[in-house]
């Protein structure tokens, strides 16, 4: 991303959660509330453990900011960890004893490589930097530009079509259906899909288990030409795929019908284009999913991620001891049964992420009004 840079810093169960996002224009209005609004939509969901209980995640926003608008300077933001009440002695940034440490890695995790890369001997070192808590920070920073994206007509939809075996088939043509989505307690758009996930997870849940599942997001308004076929690291679908995976648990992505289209012949799979001086160049469909030559077309970006059952199981799994290399059960840690709703919205903010520093590449400009006559 050359032109929205942004970096997260914070451990789950640290004093809080910080960003820092770069290259935004000056003059875009940002407050708390529209930030926090986002950060509540990503608390939610049927399935989430015991914490999601305790937090009720709430932005400060440290810098960058004057009297409700952006500067151009870097914006700088926080979320406090109400946990780090109950964490402080294990978490102290103070030199001490290490105390009690964990040394069974959960199969699926980062436990594992993490432990053997850093060197080491206790996994919580790596559970607190790998844990999906550092996604409250992203979207955060997601809220801010979608501010900016939705100025300029661009807006981001996310729902869940997939828990476990369970899919929810129904067509969503943004933003019909959206206020049913938002309201689902998995963000589910079909009532009676979202009641057979519902009945999955409680399944899973008393058997020790867990689930994952597929979401898809979606953004209208996207001018022609944003990203670029001229060089690998320009194309919009690798960037946006990058984002996407780089969700904790994200182990595919999808762009338009990509799997579906891979068993067609190219005649059915093609979208073909046409011209009337009522709606200029149009399609009839959109298998692409909005994009051609990894540049936006003029469609709706459509991307689906697929997202994998949570490793933290209360019916531990199979591992080795670190230290001993003596069998074992994998340590039990509190967890998310299902996290699929909440990644859609981490989801929604990685490609506002994305689509933005592409938007700014094309149209440039220190400021929004200077962006909005580019434009
Ligand atoms: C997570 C473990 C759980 C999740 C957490 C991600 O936290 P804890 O260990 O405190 O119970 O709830 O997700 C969040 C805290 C969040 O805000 O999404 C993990 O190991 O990735």
């Amino acid at each position: 991303m050359r032109r929205i840079r942004f970096l997260t810093a914070g451990e789950s169960h640290g004093p809080a959660l910080l960003v820092i996002i770069e290259g935004l224009p000056a003059g875009l209005s940002v407050t708390r509330e529209e930030i926090d609004a986002d950060l509540a939509r990503r608390q939610r969901g049927f399935g989430r453990g015991g914490r999601m209980a305790i937090e009720k995640d709430r932005v400060e926003i440290l810098a960058g900011v004057r009297k409700g608008k952006t500067l151009g300077s870097p914006v700088a933001l926080l979320v406090r960890n109400r946990d780090w009440e109950n964490w402080k002695e294990v978490m102290a940034v103070e030199p001490g004893e290490e105390g009690f440490a964990l040394t069974a890695p959960r199969p699926g995790h980062a436990d594992f490589a993490g432990s053997i890369k850093f060197g080491f001997g206790d996994i919580r070192n790596v559970i607190e930097r790998a844990s999906a808590r550092e996604t409250v920070a992203r979207v955060a920073a997601g809220a801010v530009v979608k501010k900016m994206l939705a100025l300029f007509g661009i807006n981001l939809y996310s729902r869940v079509i997939q828990i476990g075996s369970v899919k929810d088939n129904s067509a969503f043509s943004p933003p019909d259906g959206y206020q049913t989505i938002e309201e689902s307690i998995l963000r589910c758009l079909s009532p009676s899909a979202e009641a057979k996930m519902v009945a999955l997870i409680k399944q899973a849940k008393e058997n020790g288990d867990s689930l994952g599942g597929i979401f898809e997001v979606k953004a209208t308004g996207l001018p022609v030409g944003l990203g670029s076929y001229t060089q690998w690291d320009l194309r919009l679908d690798g960037l946006l795929a990058q984002a996407l995976l780089s969700i904790p648990g994200v182990k595919g992505v999808e762009i338009g019908d990509a799997f579906h289209s891979a068993t067609l012949f190219g005649s059915q799979v093609q979208d073909e284009i046409f011209y009337s001086s009522e709606k200029g160049f149009y399609r009839k469909t959109n298998r692409a999913g909005g994009l051609e030559g990894g540049v936006t077309n003029g469609q709706m970006l459509v991307i689906r991620a697929a997202m994998k059952p949570i490793s933290s199981l209360s019916r531990p799994l199979s591992t080795v001891e670190i230290t001993t290399r003596q069998p074992t059960q994998a340590h039990k840690e509190r967890s998310d049964i299902c996290a699929v709703p909440a990644a859609a919205v981490v989801g929604e903010a990685v490609t506002a992420l994305v689509l933005a520093d592409a938007f700014l590449e094309k149209f440039g400009g220190d400021s929004i009004a200077e962006i909005k006559s580019r434009l």
